[in-house]
């Protein structure tokens, strides 16, 4: 199957594993559920589940690690829907819908966005029920939850939120992508290691992939903030400038992202071949990060 078809294959299939965990619509608070539904059916990439699958895959074939696909998912969309929010980038339009806050208000989007990351543990824990090492399940929470927080996507938040409109240097640059950004990744690719059996130099192959993959992730995100379309991208552009962020595009060019992209990415594919498996499919889905324009 040629790279495309089986990319847009596996997407439909992470789809439907995620829509299997969601809430049904219905009860007192259905509106909670319709909130927490609606930002996660309008879509995305589904790079975070797709990534923890394809590194599962290269160590085991069962389905083990669905619940974890599905939660990682929920956790990076609740972040999506606090990120847009009024008090943060204030944005109106994402993945190409109006976004949580602009379609059910200020108050309920909060909550979407709280409901989502707790569910999110609620839905990981069910690996249980597919497993006997309920050991590796426990060990994949921590990094779960570790990775989320406050030493991880939280903390990178909270540095750049408190950075915005100051100047900002490579090194803090680099600290708010690693947490911000590359953390859920590299929680993605670690459970999917652990998991599937991985030995501890595996996981921190895994991990390592994963940073680079974040980082390289992020400068693209920069990129195409200023150089993509909104009808591509499904958000607003010039995001960035309109909330004074400094990126690795404004303090290093476009050029310069570019090649940081180009090395980060090689820098995750030799990390990826010290994993065991075929990684055609990885390499691919890394190769096609660099030139993505959404
Ligand atoms: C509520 C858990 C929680 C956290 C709040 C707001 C916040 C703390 C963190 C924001 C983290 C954030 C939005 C980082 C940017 C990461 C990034 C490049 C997101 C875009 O990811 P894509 O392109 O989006 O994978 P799609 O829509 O394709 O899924």
């Amino acid at each position: 199957m040629i790279f495309k078809e089986r990319l847009e294959d596996n997407i439909n299939k992470i789809d439907r594993i995620i829509n299997d965990y969601l809430p049904a619509e219905c009860g007192h608070q259905k509106t909670i559920f319709e909130a927490m539904n609606y930002s996660i059916k309008a879509g995305g990439k589904r790079i975070r589940p797709l990534l923890m699958q394809e590194v599962y895959r290269l160590f085991k074939a069962d389905s083990v690690i669905e619940p974890f696909m599905a939660a990682i998912e929920m956790i990076h969309t609740s972040s999506l829907v606090h990120d847009d929010l009024p008090c943060m980038d204030n944005d109106e339009y994402r993945r190409g819908l109006p976004t949580t806050w602009v379609k059910y208000g200020y108050d309920m989007a909060v909550l979407a966005g709280d409901a989502l990351l707790i569910y999110a543990m609620e839905t990981a824990v069910k690996a249980c029920e597919r497993t006997e090492r309920a050991d590796l399940v426990a060990r994949c929470i921590k990094i779960l939850a570790a990775k989320s927080g406050i030493y991880g996507m939280i903390g990178g938040q909270t540095v750049d939120v408190e950075l915005t409109e100051c100047p900002v240097n490579k090194e803090q640059l680099e600290f708010i992508y690693h947490l911000k950004t590359a953390a859920l990744l590299e929680a993605s690719a670690m459970i999917g290691a652990v998991l599937g059996g991985a030995d501890e130099e595996q996981v921190k192959s895994a991990e390592e992939m994963a940073t680079n993959i974040g980082i390289a992730f992020q400068i693209q995100d920069d990129i195409l903030d200023v150089l993509g379309d909104q009808d591509t991208l499904g958000k607003p552009v010039r995001s960035d400038e309109k909330n004074n962020k400094t990126t690795y595009v404004t303090l290093a060019g476009v050029e310069k992202a570019r090649k940081e992209v180009a090395e980060r990415s090689a820098l995750a594919i030799g990390a990826l071949q010290k994993l065991p498996g075929d990684h055609t499919f990885l390499k691919e889905i890394i190769e096609m990060l660099i030139t993505r324009e959404k």
